[in-house]
């Protein structure tokens, strides 16, 4: 599995640092919707999804999480603790998103607006899913 991970350039001085991302520039899609994530306790696992359409990057803006990617075939878990890094998640990919530290803030840049059509919640449905991609039968 390609773990995509941007890294964003730091506008830094003497006033501390900026970073600007850009549509087409550092985001590979239109960014239709911006939502984050905070407060997530201790031992709690949000996610357990994939989407059909919807592209994102993964932005930990302050604290830090991991993210578990999951195409069907492989798993890769990918730390995030540095708001100058983006993770991009395509379609059609299983994530789970742990291990946040109490500070954590997760911010996700989102092609689409908020669509529940979109998910896929259950794992099996997922793999037949991907089958139906590729033409096979279920
Ligand atoms: C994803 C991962 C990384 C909305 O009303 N609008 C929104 O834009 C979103 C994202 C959520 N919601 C509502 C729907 C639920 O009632 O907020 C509640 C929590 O959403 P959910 O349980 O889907 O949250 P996560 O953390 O499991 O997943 C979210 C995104 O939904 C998902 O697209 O890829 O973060």
């Amino acid at each position: 599995m390609e773990i995509i991970k941007y890294r964003f350039t730091e506008h830094g001085d003497g006033r501390g640092q900026l970073i600007a991302v850009e549509t087409g520039k550092d985001i590979p899609f239109p960014i239709h919707r911006v939502y984050y994530m905070y407060g997530v306790g201790e031992g709690i696992r949000r996610g357990f999804h994939a989407h059909k359409k919807l592209e994102q990057v993964l932005i930990c803006m302050h604290g830090s999480c991991k993210i578990l990617l999951d195409d069907g075939k492989d798993k890769a878990v990918v730390p995030l603790d540095s708001p100058n890094e983006g993770l991009y998640v395509g379609n059609a990919m299983w994530r789970e998103m742990f291990d946040f530290s109490p500070d954590a803030v997760l911010v996700v840049l989102a092609s689409e607006l908020y669509d529940e059509a979109d998910y896929i919640r259950n794992y099996d449905e997922f793999l037949a899913y991907l089958a139906g991609q590729k033409g096979e039968s279920v």
